[in-house]
């Protein structure tokens, strides 16, 4: 398997010809086509000073979420400290991790976000 930005995999795949003489072949084919993206797991961060109201804005307009469901993640950031506000490819990722922060900075909030590697 080689390793990098996009992973390319390698499988295995078995065909089962039936010939003209009713013989069965086996065909064994390795394939390199599979190609997966590494993905990464954005979180919003709690602190004591940003808005709650602030915070949903966020998850609305950055991360496209409804407001029932961002205000389901900004709870769950405000109780348990941390919450995924969503999974992109690592330019994606990085470009709304700034997108969040420039917002937050120029509201006067201090909002964090920080970005894990998905590695299911
Ligand atoms: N804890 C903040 C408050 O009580 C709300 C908050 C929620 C802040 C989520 C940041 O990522 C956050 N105003």
């Amino acid at each position: 398997m080689l390793k990098g930005e996009n992973e390319v995999v390698e499988e295995m795949s078995y065909l089962l010809i039936l010939n003209m003489d009713d013989k069965i072949q086996l065909e064994e084919r390795r394939e390199i086509s599979l190609e997966r993206h590494n993905l990464y797991r954005v979180y919003l961060l709690n602190d004591d000073y940003t808005t709650m109201d602030f915070v949903v804005y966020v998850l609305m307009t950055i991360f496209d979420k409804s407001k029932i469901e961002a205000t389901s993640i900004m709870l769950h950031v405000h109780r348990h400290g941390k919450g995924l506000a969503g999974i992109y490819t690592k330019e994606i990722a990085e470009t709304k991790v700034y997108d969040v922060e420039r917002l937050a900075r120029i509201n006067g909030f201090p909002l964090k976000c920080i970005i894990e590697r998905d590695d299911r």
